[in-house]
């Protein structure tokens, strides 16, 4: 356990107490401790308990309690505490004009137990009855209540949310008694951005499950514990749900929490009309259970092929698997090089030889280095100058590494669809993308023009992360997706999909469009490092959710085999 994580454990008791009960001293004792320990430059796990009582302000018994946290990695009074207090309660404290000492009192004279309660009392009237709560202060907190209503919940990237699932379930399989265990919901489908975690289980006994999750490292609080469910936050905003099922029902309940929920609908519906019922429990027809165990079964009685979860958004794949056709979606293993990749020549933070060396570990045929033009990386950027001297260097490259190293660009798209190099330069590169980088606000018809414009130049072969959103921070550019398809085909002209966790744009519903006009798509890493490689796994994730197939992807393809425009 490390310094701040236990300092983080004593500032929470200090919070729990101070809600719950009036021992200023107690309080303080635990948030000093904390501070304490939070910049103390040596680990304390390592230290001793006469050590510990030596640090500034921990006496005999909170070194105890330290030691038995790093001991046993919990607190047994933050466990109690964590009980007792609603865990809404804490909360409650962050609102402007309410401390502890006022939470306290709300929850001791009007049972105020979390914010929809203070609401309440807000709205009857209850809450100016009580002494020192006027006017103002209960209009603060009426306008502050639907200033949290309005802000959206933040969604985490599909990257850190599964690295933190994968944490948390190796944890739990630990539980005695799990015979199985998955993350279901949204990671499961590979979404780009998850809300909560929902994780799924197999036991004969839920009780241990529940419990190895409450003890977690990770769980801030304990937002609901139930026989069979429970759900805790790791963070303010990230929540995980568990449900524990018998292993009989294990592949009912899975299918019924990987969702989406239109998915499960369109299924339930399904079953209904062919006699039966589906729930998490399983797939019945009158008391005779036909199949829950495993979630292939469940689509097989039902005359269905097994759905994989990336499709699973009812947007036709339960019609496509009744037919039997369902897209046999692109995988990872079916890429054969990487057309969007960026060295020190600009942006990217190692040499063409170290970037192509790394390509070729992977296995890549071929590896386009397509660094930035000079209006968006300024004075770095390449003019044709600096592209023959790249070429040069490609050249040696190749021969030494072994690898084809294709002479590309990453030319910008200026804002009335012009390219920020001559025609004469990009024609002598083999690979040309072309994207907008600024002025990415530009009302739709402007920008339809602008992309459009650079699809029509013969010598761009794909266009770059073309919507140029980035998750959590700018939205999508706004243009007619139609033109753009229908020029983009006319043109031969591919649109890249960008393996960014931040990009991923294009969209699955874009991947879905342009796979029905029969556009190219590229599939790129857009690496500015050799570990940025592995990206390219959430731009596969997004492309198989848009029901994206090997002959959709223009890097399925050995550099040979590209049509002749690119080539
Ligand atoms: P998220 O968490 O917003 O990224 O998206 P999901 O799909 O993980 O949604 P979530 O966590 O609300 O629920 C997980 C799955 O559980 C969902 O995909 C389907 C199922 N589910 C949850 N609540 C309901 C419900 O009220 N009705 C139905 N039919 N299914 C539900
Ligand atoms: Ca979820
Ligand atoms: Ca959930
Ligand atoms: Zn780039």
């Amino acid at each position: 356990m490390e310094n701040h994580e236990i300092a983080n454990v004593l500032d929470e008791v200090a919070d729990l107490l101070e809600v719950s009960e009036d021992n200023f001293f107690r309080v303080r004792a635990y948030r000093n401790a904390a501070r304490t320990i939070r910049d103390f430059p040596t680990p304390l796990a390592r230290m001793s308990a006469e050590d510990l009582q030596e640090l500034p302000g921990i006496g005999a018994d909170l070194a105890g309690k330290i030691a038995t946290l790093i001991t046993t990695g919990e607190l047994p009074l933050h466990r109690q505490l964590t009980h007792k207090v609603p865990p809404g309660l804490v909360a409650l404290t962050r609102l402007p004009g309410l401390g502890p000492k006022r939470v306290r009192l709300l929850s001791q004279k009007l049972r105020i137990r979390d914010l929809k309660d203070l609401k309440r009392a807000l709205e009857d009237g209850r809450l100016r009855a009580v002494r020192g709560f006027g006017p103002k202060i209960c209009d603060t907190l009426a306008a502050a209540i639907a200033r949290q209503a309005e802000a959206p919940r933040t969604r985490t990237l599909y990257p850190e949310a599964a690295a933190i699932a994968h944490k948390l379930v190796e944890h739990l399989r630990g539980a005695p008694g799990v015979v199985r265990i998955d993350a279901a919901g949204s990671l499961r489908r590979r979404k780009d951005t998850i809300g909560d975690l929902d994780i799924v289980a197999a036991a004969a006994d839920p009780a241990p499950v529940m419990d190895r999750l409450v003890q977690y490292s990770g769980v801030k609080q304990v937002l609901e514990k139930g026989e069979t469910r429970t759900s805790v936050a790791l963070a303010a905003d990230f929540h995980v749900d568990l449900r524990v099922v018998p292993p009989q029902s294990y592949g009912a309940a899975l299918l019924y929490f990987t969702g989406s929920q239109a998915h499960d609908i369109h299924l339930r519906r399904l079953a209904q009309e062919r006699g039966m019922l589906l729930n998490e429990y399983g797939l019945f027809r009158g008391k005779k259970r036909i199949a829950a165990a495993e979630e292939k079964d469940i689509y097989k009685a039902l005359n269905l092929e097994w759905i994989p979860p990336e499709l699973r958004e009812d947007r036709g794949e339960i019609e496509a698997a009744a037919r039997g056709q369902l897209p046999h979606l692109i995988t990872r293993e079916d890429l054969r090089g990487d057309l969007h990749t960026h060295s020190s020549y600009t942006d990217g933070r190692v040499s063409i030889k170290e970037m192509a060396s790394a390509a070729r570990e992977l296995g890549m045929e071929y590896l386009a280095i397509t660094d930035h033009s000079k209006r968006i990386a300024m004075a770095h950027g390449l003019n044709p100058a600096g592209l023959r001297k790249q070429r040069r260097e490609i050249e040696r490259v190749q021969r030494e590494v072994g690898i084809r190293v294709l002479r590309g660009i990453e030319v910008d798209i200026l804002d009335d669809g012009a390219l920020d190099l001559p025609d004469d330069a990009l024609a002598e590169l083999d690979w040309v993308v072309a994207s907008a980088h600024y002025k990415l606000a530009q009302n739709s018809r402007d920008m339809t023009r602008r992309l459009v414009r650079a699809i029509r130049n013969p010598n761009v072969d794909v266009i770059g992360h073309p919507s140029g959103r980035l998750l959590g921070e700018r939205e999508a550019s706004t243009f007619d997706w139609g033109e753009v398809l229908h020029a983009a085909r006319e043109e031969g002209c591919a649109l890249e999909l960008d393996s960014q966790a931040d990009r991923l744009d294009l969209t699955d519903t874009a991947c879905l469009a342009a796979r029905r006009e029969g556009v190219w798509i590229v599939i790129s890493s857009d690496a500015h490092h050799p570990h940025e490689f592995a990206m390219l796994e959430f731009g596969i994730n997004q492309a198989r959710r848009g029901w994206i197939e090997p002959a959709n992807v223009l890097n399925t393809r050995p550099w040979e085999k590209f049509p002749r425009r690119t080539r």
